[in-house]
């Protein structure tokens, strides 16, 4: 521990190091390293997949679209963006006792922050996290997960390659102590962590000890809701997808699936006899081999994270909703069924941070979707513009010239208190009651102005 922990307080000083420097790039310059950096992941593409292969064994079309393409798009969206989303923001003021006020929004790095990542997918969760917290300003030390480094590596090699500090991006040596470090750093000023519920609340606990900040990415239970009226092919396709991508070790697989009673025992037969046309790569810690299992549902709440669906039927929009949130957790959900009415219906109902319609998963390949759950799942959002500002801290920043006094300043008295009073109809009274209030206490109004002088 003692050495993680000088490791790491030598890491935040190096990345800090960096980041004063890069904080004092403007955004365009910020932008166009992401830009390079979407040319980086393609020129290393094939070695990135070979990396992520090798450490996760999973099937090559999956090390591309679930891995290069969101790094891709997530680089490419925050090159587009950045500036549009973190740029000052004037206030307007339409307070008649505050027209002479300006003032602006300023969006500041947070400094140095932390990422913790898990092992399922190893290169664009880290790449997504680093490069949006990178884009906003900040400095990074990553923990990938141990049993995944070498992946994690290429995030770093390709923001550099980019054009970013050398030194901006640090590893945290992979063990679970490098990621107790990480969090226990006085000079870390934020950790985003993306893993499991029981080692994401350890790590909220430590950090909130030190009054540090958190993102939680954790797991989750999908349902998958199908409605009798739905395509059943592209249904059936998208369950085992959903259901079986990377052998189940996806925090958003569906690990229920709800089928409209009608359509059920069709679904069921139809899902199984596809799933058993699916190849499925090992375990990654495991190496277990497993086929893709259709199970009676429903199961204990619990994340599965193993190529294991549970199904079972539904009655109706309300039952299928009450099903679908009968969970403590609540991170990504689908609804498949024709009516876009009742798919917008649905999933408005859904306790979820995510509801795909007919599709599942693809907005983790886009940059500009948010990413996250809500309740067991976690708290707050990476990717995005909701991303970004997790990545920075909002001041109102103020420009008064000061030529006007305002009029509740000292010295109190009783004239100025009453016509204080008799201003707040004024000021907030409704159409014609506010001209009466104006009329009625004009006194009022010109003892505040002479007040103002
Ligand atoms: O998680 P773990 P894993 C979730 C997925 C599943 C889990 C699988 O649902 O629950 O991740 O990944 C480090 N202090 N998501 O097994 O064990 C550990 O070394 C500090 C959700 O890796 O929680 C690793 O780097 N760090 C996600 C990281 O924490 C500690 C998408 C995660 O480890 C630590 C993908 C400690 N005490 C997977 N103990 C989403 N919601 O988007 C361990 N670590």
């Amino acid at each position: 521990m003692a050495t993680t922990a000088i490791r790491t307080d030598s890491l935040v000083a190096a990345a800090r190091a960096a980041q004063e420097q890069w904080a004092r790039r403007s955004h365009a310059e910020r932008a166009a390293v992401l830009r390079e950096a979407v040319r980086a992941v393609r020129l290393h593409a094939d070695a990135i997949a070979a990396t992520v292969i090798a450490e996760t064994g999973k099937p090559r079309t999956e090390a591309i679209s679930n891995e290069l393409y969101a790094a891709a798009d997530q680089a490419q969206w925050l090159s587009r963006n950045v500036e549009r989303v973190l740029r000052d923001e004037a206030i307007p003021f339409t307070q008649l006792h505050l027209k002479t006020k300006r003032a602006k929004l300023v969006y500041e790095p947070l400094g140095v922050v932390g990422a913790i990542t898990p092992w399922n997918v190893p290169f664009a969760i880290p790449f997504g996290v680093v490069a949006t917290a990178v884009a906003a300003g900040n400095g990074v030390v990553l923990k990938p997960s141990e049993h995944t480094p070498q992946s994690a590596q290429w995030v770093q090699r390709v923001l550099e390659e980019a054009g970013a500090p050398r030194g901006l991006v640090q590893l945290a040596p992979s063990d679970r102590e490098g990621g107790e470090a990480v969090v226990a750093e006085p000079g870390i000023a934020k950790v985003f962590f993306t893993g499991s519920v029981a080692v994401g609340r350890m790590v909220a606990a430590a950090a909130g000890a030190r009054g540090c900040p958190v993102v939680l990415e954790l797991g989750g239970r999908d349902p998958f809701v199908v409605f009798a009226d739905a395509d059943v092919d592209r249904a059936v396709e998208g369950a085992a997808f959903a259901s079986f991508l990377n052998a189940g070790q996806a925090c958003v697989s569906a690990e229920r699936i709800y089928v409209e009673r009608p359509l059920y025992h069709e679904f069921r037969r139809r899902l199984e006899g596809f799933a058993e046309s699916i190849e499925l790569a090992p375990l990654v810690l495991t190496k277990e081999e497993r086929r893709p299992e259709v199970v009676d549902g429903p199961l204990a709440d619990e994340e599965l994270f193993a190529p294991v669906v549970a199904i079972e039927p539904f009655d109706g929009e309300d039952d299928a909703v009450r099903k679908a949130n009968d969970t403590s957790f609540g991170l990504g959900a689908s609804v498949w069924t024709r009516d876009a009415k009742r798919a917008e219906r649905i999933g408005r109902r859904l306790q979820a941070g995510m509801v795909w319609v007919n599709d599942f998963g693809y907005s983790f390949a886009t940059g500009q979707a948010p990413w996250g759950g809500t309740k067991a799942s976690g708290f707050g959002r990476t990717s995005g513009r909701h991303g970004l500002y997790e990545c920075v801290q909002v001041k109102y920043l103020d420009a008064d010239r000061g030529r006007v006094k305002p009029g509740w300043w000292y010295p109190y008295d009783e004239r100025t208190a009453t016509a204080l009073r008799n201003a707040l109809d004024v000021l907030y009274g409704d159409g014609v009651e506010r001209v009466r209030a104006a009329w009625r206490y004009r006194r009022d109004l010109v003892h505040l102005a002479k007040r103002s002088r």
